[in-house]
């Protein structure tokens, strides 16, 4: 991996799950309550972005309906949206959830299925124009971790995500608006496929297009560490990723814990600079 001092800082986008186990003191108000302190925090923490996300794409989550995942986001991209101009990506496999987050004020979709969910992903993405993360996984969320399977990881990856772009493009999807996303922890060994992609971020980099590195208190730092480490516990782990994405040239990271991640990244980025003039 090339050590690169980073011309652009790295954007950080902070996450908010309205997914039920979220906010467990329930109710749709007291939920949306607090979700709208958390999108506050985390701007004040100096998030470039927010990712709001209201299906839990984890292994044995429940499904929702397109209906209720809209309802779950929309409110709170009005709320953000009436009091700050922040860019807002939806985080969601579904056209209509993508659709109603876009009419809500959102102008990224970000899909872990990059486009592939439903068959008018491609085209509702095109007539959206908004920007768009095309995320690699291997298999499907409920499934995905029983048995991934790869040769050279780093490589297929690539090749994905490279054959995505294409097909968004030739769907009407602007060069300029696509986003890609190696998909740490989707259908990835802990440690047989996250690492070496990690280490191989370079080569998705090298695709040409930005690139989302979303790494954050995922289950690989538990494994590389002493294990049974509870995601709250993966704070370290988490920032080591984003400056190993830092280093290989990513333009985002996606993170929980953004006033911590934004630190690294500007010490990261003034030591790098620092670096490079001396
Ligand atoms: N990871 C999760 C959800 N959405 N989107 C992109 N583009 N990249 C990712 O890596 C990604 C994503 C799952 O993250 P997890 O920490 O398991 O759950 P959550 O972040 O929703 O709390």
């Amino acid at each position: 991996m090339t050590a690169l001092p980073a011309s652009q800082p790295v954007r950080v986008m902070g996450v908010i799950n309205l997914t039920p186990d979220s906010f467990s003191d329930g109710g749709r108000f007291a939920q949306a309550g607090a979700a709208l302190l958390q999108a506050r925090r985390l701007i004040a923490d100096g998030a470039d972005v927010l990712d709001i996300g209201g299906e839990s794409t984890r292994p044995g989550a429940q499904p929702v309906t397109a209906d209720e995942e809209a309802d779950r986001v929309v409110p709170l991209i009005q709320a953000i949206r009436a009091e700050s101009a922040i860019p807002i990506s939806i985080d969601t496999m579904k056209p209509e959830v993508a659709r109603a987050a876009a009419a809500a004020g959102a102008s990224i979709w970000n899909d872990v299925t990059a486009l592939r969910h439903a068959p008018e992903s491609l085209a509702a993405a095109a007539e959206l124009g908004c920007e768009v993360v095309l995320m690699h996984m291997q298999g499907e969320p409920g499934t995905m971790q029983a048995e991934p399977r790869y040769g050279d990881v780093v490589a297929e990856v690539a090749e994905f995500l490279a054959a995505r772009a294409q097909a968004a493009m030739a769907a009407g999807v602007a060069r300029e608006r696509i986003w890609l996303d190696p998909g740490i922890g989707f259908g990835k060994h802990m440690l047989d496929h996250n690492l070496p992609l990690l280490g191989g971020l370079d080569r998705i980099v090298a695709l040409g297009f930005p690139v989302l590195l979303g790494a954050s208190r995922k289950s690989f730092i538990s494994a590389v560490d002493e294990g049974g480490r509870t995601a709250d516990q993966r704070l370290g782990g988490s920032i080591a990723a984003a400056l190993v994405g830092a280093a290989a040239g990513v333009a985002a990271v996606r993170v929980h814990d953004v006033r911590e991640t934004v630190q690294a990244l500007r010490v990261w980025r003034a030591v790098a600079q620092a670096g490079s003039l001396g």
